[in-house]
């Protein structure tokens, strides 16, 4: 069954377990504000229904999701990203008390990467390219990149992947430990709802508690780095290079960066 309450997302329940769609294809999934308001609200929704255990997070084959719409913040001022203050309606994922499982096909970059590092797990299909390209817009990870990635793969592979942008391929993530399994891609979503399942079937509060306590082992860094990570992206948008790297992609051609 399928809900279409929302406009950029489908829910689709399927009790013990919920999947969670993001479906803005035509933009590779691009998160708008007002997708990303659409999934906290489905979210927390599913957290509420007794009915479901476990939730699984997923785009399509082609992408996840190719990161924050850069069209809705090319030119955006750091006084506007102040007060529009995004990153305030994404910390919600933080809270869901549910298990969330991230289904990756295809393109998970820049906050695409992101929302798939806030889920508890990661099932990826063979195809899945995992990046942090901001570097390459003007701009840095803001959505808890720099914080997630140190965490679980480590100072020296979080600074290459930073600096460069360069993404890396399922393999590699499973290599380095970003994401729990790899699966062909005609398979991965069920890989995914079956891992799902599997938690489902334990017992809900238990459940519950232990994945709050996996969580305090990061929670007082993460409070503290997303917080210097957030002022930093909300400071490059006062940048010239901002401004540029965004148009650049938007018009499809090669940045001139000039340092200011
Ligand atoms: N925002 C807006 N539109 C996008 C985005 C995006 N992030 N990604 C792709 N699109 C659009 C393209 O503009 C294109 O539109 P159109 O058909 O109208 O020209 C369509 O999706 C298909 O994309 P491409 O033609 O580029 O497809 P390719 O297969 O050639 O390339 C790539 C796929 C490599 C994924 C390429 O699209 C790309 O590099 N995308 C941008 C990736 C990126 O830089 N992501 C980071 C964005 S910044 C960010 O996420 C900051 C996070 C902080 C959180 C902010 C909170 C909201």
């Amino acid at each position: 069954m399928t809900t279409n309450a929302y406009q950029h997302i489908l829910v689709e329940p399927d009790p013990p377990i919920a999947t969670v769609r993001l479906n803005r294809p035509k933009v590779l999934n691009a998160l708008s504000p007002e997708l990303i308001a659409e999934l906290v609200d489905a979210l927390q929704a599913l957290d509420r229904d007794d009915t479901v255990h476990a939730i699984v997070l997923t785009g399509n084959e082609r992408a996840f999701a190719a990161g924050a719409d850069i069209g809705a913040m090319a030119d955006s001022t750091v006084v506007e990203q102040i007060r529009r203050d995004q990153f305030a309606t994404w910390d919600k994922v933080r809270k869901i008390k549910k298990p969330l499982i991230a289904a990756v096909s295809g393109w998970a970059l820049g906050g695409g990467n992101e929302t798939a590092m806030m889920c508890d797990m990661i099932v990826a299909s063979e195809t899945a390219r995992f990046g942090q390209p901001e570097i390459n817009i003007g701009i840095m990870p803001g959505a808890g990149g720099t914080q997630r990635i140190a965490q679980a793969l480590g100072k020296a592979r979080a600074m290459e992947i930073v600096l460069t942008g360069r993404p890396i391929t399922a393999d590699e993530a499973l290599q380095m430990g970003l994401v729990n399994r790899v699966a062909p891609v005609e398979t991965y979503l069920e890989e995914a709802r079956r891992l799902a399942r599997e938690i489902a079937s334990k017992p809900p509060v238990a459940v519950a508690m232990a994945k709050q306590s996996v969580n305090a082992v990061f929670d007082d860094y993460l409070d503290r780095g997303l917080m210097t990570e957030r002022r930093n992206f909300y400071m490059l948008f006062a940048t010239d290079d901002q401004k540029e790297g965004m148009h650049a992609f938007l018009e499809k051609r090669k940045p001139t960066w000039t340092g200011r």
